[in-house]
C-alpha cells in the first residue's frame, strides 16, 4: 500500500515524540531510584557503608583474578632435561654446595621477613628497599627473580611461598614506570623459567600480561623501544643522562630471547616481530669500525655518541646474538653471523693485552681506547667460551680467550683487601686489573665474575674455576653477610669496608645460581638443552626447525 509523504512524515513525528517521553520518564524513574537508594545508604552506619564497598572491591578483585587465570592456548612444552639433581660425588664438593644453599636460605628467609613484597632488601637497616628501574610500586622484584633459583636448589617450600605472593598480589596495572630492559630480563625472564621448571600456568599468565604492558614502549617512529615506559598510561621516554635522547644498545637489544619465548608460547607473532624489527634496522646501519655504538636514537634511527663497550650499556646485546642462535637449537645463522661480526670487530680494537700479560676489554670513545674494564664485562669471559663451538673454525682461540678474560677478572679480585672485585679497574702503566677512583671501588654482591667460573668450567673442568669461586664464596660470607641478608661493600680495598645496605635482587637470581651450579654435575641444567638469560633465568632450547614465529599457527 502506497503511503502519502505527508501522512508519513506526521506519524515518523509522533513516534519520535513516543520515544522521547518514553525516555524522559525512565531519566525520572532512574533519578529516583538512585535518590532512593542514596537516602538508604544515609541511614546506613559508616562501618555498613565500608563493609559494603569493600564487598563490591572483594567481588571485582575475584572477577580479575577468573579472568586472569583463564589458560592460554595450549603449546607443547620442550622437554626438558636437567631440572633437577647435579649431586657432586666428592664429599668436599657436596659440603660447598651445602653451603651455598645455605646462603640462598639466609638471604630469602631475611628477605621474607623485613621485605617481604618490596623489590629488594635493606639487610642492616631491615626493611624494604627500591629503584627507579622498578618504578614506583612493590613489585616483588626479589621474589620473581629468585624463584628458579629456589626450584634448582630443592627449596621447594620456599618456591610456594613465592608463587603464592605472585598469585594474590602481583599486578601490574599500576601506575607506573619501569624500565623495560630491567623488568624484562627480571621479570619476563623470572617468570618464564619459573613456568618452564615448574609448569605452573600461573607464571605464563603473568609474563604474558606483563609483556602486553610492554609493548607500548615499542610505538616510536623507528620501533626502538623507550628505555622506560608507564605500565598503566603507556607512555615512554628515554633516560634523561643517555646522550641526546638514546635508547640504549644493551637495553632493546636485550630482549630477544624472553620475546620469543614470549610468541611461542602464546601463538601471538607480536613479540617476536618487535625484536627482529630491531634487528633488521641495527643491520642496515653503518658501523664505525665494524662497532656498535652504545646509543641509537629511536625517533631519528641515528647513532649517538661514539662509544662502544662490552661492560654496561653494550654488554648483553652481544650475549643475547649469540643466546638466540643457541636457542634456535643453532639454527638462526643470521644471529651467529652477527655475534661474529662483532666479537671479530671487539677483539681488533677493545681487546689488549696489558704490561703484565693481562688481557683485557678496555672501551671505545670517540676514536679512542679508555684501558678501563667494568666488572659488567667479566660476562664475556663466559660469552667467548660458550660461543667457541660455532665459531668461524676459531673454537680453540676463543676458549682461550675465555679463560684469559677468567684469569684478568680473578686478579681483579685477587688485587684487593676482601678478595672481591671492583666494579671497573683500570690498565694504566704500573696500574694492572685495579681500581683508581674512589666512586669505583664497590662491590655490589654481582654475577658477571662467577657466571665466567662457571661457563669455563663447564667447558674445561679445570679445577682452577671451582676454586677462585670458593674464594669468592667465603669472601662474601665473611664481608657482604650481614644480621639481615647480604650486603654489597663499598671499598674492597678497605679491610673493614662500610656496607651499601642493599641486598640486590640478581644476587639470588644469579651470584648465588651460577655458585651452586658451579659445584654441581653438568647434568643439573645441561647447555644443550638451557640458555641462559642474562639474568641467569635459565629458557629451553626451542627445536624450531619446521616452524615460524612470525605468525604462522605451525608454532603452536
Ligand atoms: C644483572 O641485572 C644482569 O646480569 C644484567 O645483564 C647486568 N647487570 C646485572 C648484574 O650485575
Amino acid at each position: 500500500m502506497n503511503v502519502l509523504p505527508t501522512e508519513n512524515s506526521s506519524r515518523e513525528k509522533r513516534e519520535i515524540r513516543e520515544e522521547e517521553e518514553r525516555l524522559r520518564n525512565k531519566i525520572r524513574a532512574d533519578h529516583e531510584k538512585a535518590l532512593e537508594e542514596a537516602k538508604e545508604k544515609l541511614k546506613k552506619s559508616r562501618e555498613e557503608i565500608r563493609a559494603e564497598i569493600q564487598t563490591e572491591k572483594n567481588k571485582v578483585a575475584q572477577d580479575m583474578k577468573t579472568k586472569e587465570k583463564k589458560p592460554l592456548p595450549p603449546v607443547s612444552i620442550p622437554k626438558l632435561i636437567g631440572i633437577s639433581g647435579g649431586d657432586p660425588e666428592d664429599t668436599d664438593i657436596r659440603k660447598k654446595r651445602e653451603k651455598i644453599k645455605e646462603m640462598m636460605k639466609y638471604a630469602w628467609d631475611n628477605y621474607r621477613l623485613y621485605g617481604w613484597g618490596h623489590n629488594e632488601l635493606r639487610p642492616i637497616a631491615k626493611k624494604g628497599h627500591s629503584t627507579n628501574i622498578f618504578g614506583s610500586s612493590q613489585m616483588g622484584a626479589t621474589i620473581v627473580d629468585a624463584l628458579d633459583t629456589l626450584y634448582i636448589m630443592g627449596l621447594h617450600d620456599e618456591f610456594r611461598d613465592g608463587q603464592k605472593w605472585i598469585e594474590d598480589n602481583l599486578d601490574f596495572s599500576v601506575n607506573s614506570e619501569v624500565s623495560v630492559f630491567e623488568v624484562n630480563i627480571r621479570f619476563i625472564g623470572g617468570l618464564l623459567a619459573a613456568y618452564y621448571l615448574s609448569e605452573e600456568e600461573i607464571f605464563k599468565i603473568k609474563a604474558v600480561q606483563l609483556a602486553e604492558k610492554l609493548l607500548p614502549a615499542f610505538n616510536t617512529p623507528t620501533g626502538i623501544p623507550w628505555a622506560m615506559v608507564n605500565l598503566k598510561s603507556g607512555v615512554g621516554r628515554n633516560w634523561g643522562w643517555a646522550s641526546a635522547g638514546s635508547s640504549i644498545l644493551a637495553e632493546f637489544g636485550t630482549l630477544h630471547m624472553e620475546f620469543v619465548h614470549l610468541s611461542y608460547l602464546t601463538g601471538d607473532p607480536v613479540y617476536y616481530k618487535k625484536v627482529m624489527h630491531i634487528r633488521k634496522l641495527l643491520q642496515k646501519m653503518d658501523r664505525p669500525n665494524g662497532l656498535y655504538p652504545n646509543y641509537l636514537n629511536p625517533r631519528t634511527g641515528r647513532w649517538g655518541q661514539y662509544h662502544t663497550s662490552v661492560g654496561g650499556l653494550g654488554d648483553s646485546f652481544y650475549e643475547y646474538l649469540l643466546k638466540a642462535w643457541l636457542m634456535s637449537d643453532k639454527t638462526d645463522h643470521e644471529a651467529r653471523r652477527m655475534y661474529d661480526d662483532a666479537i671479530e670487530a671487539i677483539e681488533k680494537h677493545l681487546i689488549k693485552k696489558s704490561r703484565g700479560g693481562l688481557t683485557f676489554i678496555g672501551e671505545w670513545k670517540n676514536g679512542h681506547l679508555e684501558k678501563k674494564m667494568g666488572h659488567l664485562a667479566c660476562f664475556a669471559g663466559g660469552m667467548f667460551a660458550l660461543g667457541a663451538d660455532g665459531s668461524r673454525d676459531k673454537a680453540g682461540h676463543y676458549l682461550e680467550l675465555g679463560a684469559e678474560i677468567a684469569r684478568t677478572c680473578h686478579e681483579s679480585y685477587d688485587r684487593t683487601a676482601l678478595k672481591l672485585g671492583p666494579e671497573s679497574f683500570k690498565f694504566d702503566g704500573a696500574v694492572e686489573a685495579v681500581a683508581v677512583r674512589q666512586a669505583e671501588k664497590y662491590y655490589i654482591l654481582r654475577p658477571e665474575v662467577i657466571e665466567t667460573y662457571w661457563y669455563l668450567w663447564r667447558f674445561t673442568h679445570d679445577p682452577r674455576y671451582r676454586q677462585w669461586g670458593w674464594e669468592a664464596t667465603l669472601a662474601i660470607e665473611k664481608y657482604c653477610r650481614v644480621s639481615g641478608g647480604f650486603s654489597g661493600v663499598k671499598d674492597v680495598y678497605s679491610s673493614t669496608p662500610a656496607h651499601d645496605d642493599v641486598q640486590q635482587s640478581f644476587f639470588l637470581a644469579e651470584t648465588l645460581k651460577y655458585l651452586y651450579l658451579l659445584f654441581s654435575g653438568d647434568d643439573l641444567l645441561p647447555l644443550d638443552h638451557w640458555v641462559f638469560n642474562t639474568e641467569a633465568h635459565p629458557l629451553p632450547v626451542l627445536h624450531l626447525a619446521n616452524t615460524t614465529l612470525s605468525g604462522n599457527p605451525a608454532v603452536r
